[in-house]
């Protein structure tokens, strides 16, 4: 089983100056940062990230709003990662993720839920490979 996880703070949380909170309420809860970097991705991009939701009726929008402002693609690594993270980050729907959650705090809607979070360990190595090469990723040198 992978110990790691990935994340990305989304736009909203970024253009809310919160980048600062979340990754502290990140490593409070024990992840070790292992990669991590504040971009901009591209349409083409932010489709391949998301292709399986491509048919989705909010595909088009979530597209967009990937693209809207920076985002902060993080890679992570605690014990029992992937579950460990959504259960830190909440609900995809900040109107009924738990109190104390990031999406809680922070998500503004359903789509702009502040942060994404890997649902499978195979995601999770898949999705920091997307967004970083091996080297740049702490402990795979
Ligand atoms: P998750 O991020 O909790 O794993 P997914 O179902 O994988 O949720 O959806 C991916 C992302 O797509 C969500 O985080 C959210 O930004 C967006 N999304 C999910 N459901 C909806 C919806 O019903 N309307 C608009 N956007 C949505
Ligand atoms: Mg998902």
């Amino acid at each position: 089983m992978s110990n790691k996880t990935f994340a990305i703070i989304k736009p909203d949380a970024v253009a809310k100056n919160v980048v600062g909170e979340i990754i502290a309420m990140i490593q409070k809860a024990g992840f070790k940062v292992l990669a991590m970097k504040y971009t901009r991705i591209t349409k083409v991009q932010a489709g391949e990230f998301y292709s399986v939701h491509k048919e989705r009726p909010f595909y088009g929008e979530l597209v967009d709003y990937m693209t809207s402002g920076a985002i902060v693609p993080i890679a992570l690594e605690k014990e029992n990662a992937v579950e460990e993270f959504r259960k830190l980050i909440g609900a995809t729907d900040p109107t009924k993720a738990d109190e104390g959650t990031v999406r809680k705090l922070f998500g503004t809607g359903i789509e702009a839920n502040a942060i994404h979070g890997s649902d499978s360990d195979e995601n999770a190595l898949n999705e920091i490979g997307f967004f970083f090469s091996k080297s740049e990723v702490v402990g795979n040198q």
